[in-house]
């Protein structure tokens, strides 16, 4: 029960959220939730992870491959198109994520059934099986094949594109524009055409059928998509023999995904509607899992280029605990992602004038993406210049906080020796060489930063950077020292690199490091917030001219009063809990949520969880919903200003699973010990899940009484 979401009814305008909705990834390729016979005008993508490309004045971003899905039937020569069906219904199967689009055409009785899976182990493999079903003697023309012409926001990206044909296929060859890497798409189709064609951007193969009633044709299709070193479909692959069947693809998929589902999969008891939501979520994180060494998570997951298919803090603390509870392989695979962009990160920290490593905002592997424009005004169509990249110096802390959970949760020091410790110390260094002295005041501040509330821009002393700032140093100091003794060749080439007084110094700077000023328990956001005018979210948004009008910057509606985007005091409440009392998280939850405007899909799992802090799990409920249901819904924001920014919101998901799993169950690894503090609302009677603990799976039964290992 709940593993399936469907849509009855075609809207035209809903093209871009049943993109999202009903995508189909696995880590490694992305095939949004279109139609067949949709085009790059109805936002097909099939996006690939981790390549990226940049056309001469536009964005770097990453790369949507030739669609290999193409297909489109025609009867009299009138396209069967969806939007002109008699009957229409899409669905996702999540437990074996699996597409199906249904369409009736009366006028020519035909009912066509299209089934797609994006394969999860073979990873570069995707396959769809069309049965076009004759209810009346009926003659068509089918054509499919691979369609080059794709969408992209900042493309064209492919170059020299080329098609070939055999007896059983079609193959694309191009090339990125930017640094030329290869890229294929090879499609092999289970029956011969009748006719083939090629053109400068597609190429297709033409099937005329004609079927008695009750007569079915049946297209299977199986497409390769590789790039680099791997633009050639290897031997091993289905695609190389689609004489094994489709079936076989078919199964080999499901199985992978029963798997799957047997490890991952938590039951909730009570609201189905609910668990449908965080099963969608843990669907979300799991086709996002990275496939390949070093690989990391897009903010926008592979739902398309927004944000530049690039990484932000989302990834080490909205999705890293996800991975942690039973998968720490791809836990570690996230950390040594940022041990990998460690020069990018030395190299941004240097361009500023600064020591350590400054990692990207949005990071193209180490490279930061982040545009100084990246809001264009809706009045005056001008690029507005905002100071994520730079001044958003929390993400250097969010790296070194991941590091460290990771740490306490697995205990694989091995991950401080193979690049850990230098990267941990290198963000602590970012830090003490940012921060200034303030001679009156005796501390150390951190001036002219952003905190995750983005609509307030270089302020100084922000709470949530403060301290993830101490959290660095204090870290790096502990590790430091420890490493000294657990291996003492790799603390000796530590002192060479950064002098044997660092412990000491970093010592001594965060104990002079100031954090924040309080006012009756409620700490300000940062130096001057509560001189900002009091309004509320309401007030301001009455305030607005224009729709997406933007609400940060130097002129926003925002910007001068109290209104923030998005969970920021309450995120450092939530992030570093053990060392605050429930009624302090209780009065800043009470004070920010009337400021909190949610622009963000990050913050309403941030106040979930305070709520439960709070011991407040059915209030706790309604951000828990709000979470998990933000793709379902496709209710999130699409535009920032003039520039899009829609598409999947994986941080959201991962939200869902923290509160659910970390906030209703209470799970905890203190110390390497798995436990439950179970805060279960009334909708919720029980929960099951499982959680691993020295490699081996345990499933728990929770209740409001306690957990139960089964
Ligand atoms: O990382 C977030 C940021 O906190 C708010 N804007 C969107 C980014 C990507 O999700």
């Amino acid at each position: 029960m709940s593993w399936t979401i469907s849509e009855n009814k075609f809207g035209k305008s809903r093209a871009v959220s049943r993109g999202n909705k009903f995508l189909l990834a696995n880590g490694y390729m992305g095939y949004r939730g279109t139609l067949d016979g949709d085009d790059k005008h109805d936002f097909v993508a099939l996006s690939l992870a981790g390549l990226y490309d940049g056309v001469a004045g536009k964005w770097r971003e990453t790369v949507n491959a030739p669609d290999p899905l193409f297909l489109r039937a025609y009867c009299d020569g009138e396209p069967l198109l969806a939007s002109e069906a008699d009957e229409f219904s899409q669905s996702l199967d999540m437990r074996r994520a699996l597409l199906t689009v249904r369409t009736c055409f009366k006028k020519c009785g035909v009912s066509i059934k299209s089934e797609r899976i994006v394969h999860f182990e073979r990873m570069r493999e995707l396959g769809s099986r069309v049965v076009i079903h004759a209810d009346e003697a009926v003659k068509l023309r089918v054509e499919a094949g691979i369609n080059g012409d794709v969408w992209d926001l900042n493309g064209p990206h492919l170059k020299d594109m080329r098609f070939s044909f055999n007896e059983n296929g079609i193959r694309c060859e191009c090339k990125t524009q930017e640094l030329g890497v290869p890229l294929s798409t090879s499609l092999c189709f289970s029956l011969k055409p009748t006719s083939v064609e090629s053109g400068e951007m597609s190429a297709k193969f033409f099937y005329d059928v004609e079927l008695e009633a009750g007569e079915e044709f049946i297209l299977d299709r199986i497409a390769y998509v590789g790039f680099g070193e791997h633009s050639s479909p290897s031997e091993d692959t289905a695609f190389a023999d689609i004489s094994a069947g489709y079936d076989a693809f078919f199964k080999s998929h499901i199985e992978s995904w029963e798997r799957l589902w047997d490890v991952h999969d938590v039951r909730l008891v009570g609201d189905r509607r609910a668990q449908l939501a965080l099963r969608y979520s843990i669907y979300h994180l799991l086709i996002l899992t990275p496939r390949t060494e070093g690989q990391s998570i897009a903010a926008r997951g592979l739902s398309g280029q927004t944000y530049k298919g690039a990484v932000f803090w989302d990834t080490e603390i909205f999705l890293l605990p996800f991975f942690a509870v039973n998968d720490l392989d791809v836990a570690r695979r996230l950390i040594e992602y940022r041990i990998k962009c460690l020069d990018g990160a030395r190299q941004k920290a240097a361009s500023y004038g600064y020591d350590g490593a400054f990692y990207a905002w949005e990071s193209q592997d180490g490279f930061d993406a982040c545009s100084d424009f990246n809001v264009t005004d809706v009045f005056t169509h001008r690029p507005v210049r905002t100071y994520f990249k730079d001044k958003q110096i929390h993400i250097s802390g969010d790296v070194a906080y991941a590091l460290i959970k990771y740490l306490s949760r697995s205990s694989d020091i091995s991950i401080l020796y193979d690049g850990g410790l230098e990267k941990l110390i290198e963000c602590a260094r970012f830090f003490y060489s940012y921060s200034r002295f303030n001679h009156t005041k005796c501390r150390y501040e951190l001036l002219d930063v952003i905190g995750p509330d983005e609509y307030h821009e270089r302020v100084n002393n922000n709470a949530f950077t403060n301290m993830m700032a101490k959290f660095t140093a204090d870290a790096a100091v502990e590790w430091l020292e420890k490493v000294r003794i657990s291996n003492p060749e790799l603390g000796a080439e530590m002192d060479k690199k950064f002098g044997c007084d660092l412990a000491k110094k970093l010592a001594d700077w965060k104990d002079k490091l100031y954090l924040f000023d309080e006012k009756d328990g409620v700490i300000e956001q940062f130096d001057g917030y509560f001189g900002l005018e009091d309004v509320k979210v309401d007030e301001v948004r009455s305030r607005l001219v224009k729709k997406n009008e933007y609400w940060g910057g130097s002129g926003g509606v925002a910007t001068a009063t109290r209104v923030i985007k998005q969970a920021d005091v309450i995120a450092m409440l939530v992030l570093f809990g053990d060392r605050f009392s429930s009624s302090v998280v209780q009065k800043n939850h009470e004070f920010y949520l009337p400021y909190t405007e949610h622009g963000s899909s990050l913050s309403a799992s941030m106040y979930a969880m305070s709520a439960i802090r709070m011991s407040k799990p059915d209030e706790a409920w309604q951000w828990f919903v709000k979470t998990a249901t933000v793709d379902l819904s496709g209710k999130s924001k699409q535009w920032a200003g003039e520039v899009y920014i829609g598409g999947t919101h994986p941080a959201a998901a991962g939200g869902a699973y923290l509160t659910a799993v970390y906030g209703f169950a209470g799970l905890t690894f203190d110390e390497g010990q798995v436990a439950f503090l179970p805060k279960l609302p009334k909708k919720i009677r029980a929960m099951y899940l499982t959680v691993t603990q020295n490699g081996e799976r345990k499933k728990v039964k929770i209740t409001r009484e306690g957990a139960k290992f089964l």
